[in-house]
């Protein structure tokens, strides 16, 4: 059986992490006294029980109107911060961390503000031995002149992020409407990721897309990819990987598609457990694998193999990731 302690103790890297989703009940209502914002809670025990949701829609509806409380520089070095520490914990030797620049930018607060906070912390955290890169999101269900406007606003500080990825709602919201931006962001020299959520309308669709028109360097989720043995080989062909997150999947769609997660797995493909928002689904990245291993019965062998991959896929070099392991 595999252990919990073996679990945590293991070197991960973790690749499928929003930052805006690291925002823990502490962090928010101590934020929101010293910048006056007024989150309709007072205590603690009531910032807790608002995180509450079933559906994607339930928890963006929550997620977005949390970030309110993140007003300055510091605010978004400390939730970085914060993070970081965790990983720490976890023994995550090596992190890409997504945030989302459009849920700051729209209500006023300036795009330097959030990357230069967030870019701190990565300083910071080296320092006691967590290495953090940076993936800037799109969100997909704003307009693609809003994704372009926003990576045109990032280029002058191109050097403190090393990819581009999308998400937020999928539903009506397909890869393609992100052509140009990801054709620009990928001959600018940055790695490319998407989110293909679980179960979408077109869920094959979007990774056909994903993979064979805009060229992604991994699937966030994914997994419904098991239902495309085509899809499955070019992954395979390419040393694609895919980020899971199988705690994230049990809020969302009531599964934590761990069927599927072996599945593929098991056919060599490099499958990773990711917390996606740890601090909302109450679950940080040895949680999540620990759940799946408890869930699905996974050898040791299995979970090694997870926690091998989540460097194989890494965007670090070679020699770094010996280095971690
Ligand atoms: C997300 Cl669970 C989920 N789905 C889509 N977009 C997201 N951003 C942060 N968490
Ligand atoms: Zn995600």
């Amino acid at each position: 059986k595999v252990t919990k302690e073996f679990i945590q103790g293991l070197p991960k890297a973790e690749l499928h992490l929003h930052l805006e989703g690291t925002l823990e009940p502490e962090l928010k209502l101590r934020l929101a006294q010293k910048n006056h914002i007024n989150i309709g809670q007072q205590t603690i025990e009531e910032v807790k029980a608002a995180y509450q949701f079933d559906s994607l829609t339930s928890f963006l509806q929550v997620y977005y109107p949390a970030m309110n409380v993140l007003q300055d520089k510091e605010d978004f070095c400390a939730l970085a911060l914060d993070y970081l520490k965790k990983a720490k914990e976890h023994n995550v030797k090596y992190t890409e961390m997504f945030f989302d620049p459009q849920a700051h930018t729209s209500r006023g607060v300036p795009f330097e503000t959030v990357i230069n906070g967030y870019y701190e912390a990565t300083l910071q955290a080296r320092k006691f031995g967590v290495e953090a890169n940076l993936i800037m999101c799109f969100l997909r269900d704003m307009p693609a002149e809003s994704a372009m406007e926003t990576y045109r606003q990032a280029l002058p500080y191109r050097d403190k992020f090393i990819g581009i990825g999308l998400d937020s709602d999928e539903r009506n919201n397909p890869p393609l409407k992100f052509t140009e931006v990801f054709a620009l962001a990928k001959k600018d020299g940055f790695h490319i990721t998407m989110h293909c959520d679980i179960d979408q309308e077109n869920s094959i669709e979007h990774i056909r897309q994903a993979l064979l028109e805009i060229g992604t360097e991994r699937l966030d989720h994914g997994t419904n990819i098991v239902e495309d043995p085509s899809l499955i080989a070019y992954i395979q062909e390419h040393n694609i990987g895919l980020t899971c997150c199988p705690v994230s999947n049990s809020f969302v769609v009531d599964d934590m598609k761990g069927k599927e997660m072996l599945e593929l797995l098991h056919q060599g493909i490099q499958i990773t457990v990711n917390s996606d928002d740890p601090a909302y689904f109450q679950s940080y990245i040895s949680d999540d694998l620990y759940a799946l291993a408890q869930k699905y019965e996974l050898s040791q062998d299995d979970v090694v193999q997870i926690a091998k991959n989540s460097f194989g896929i890494a965007w670090i070099l070679e020699d770094k990731k010996k280095e971690y392991l």
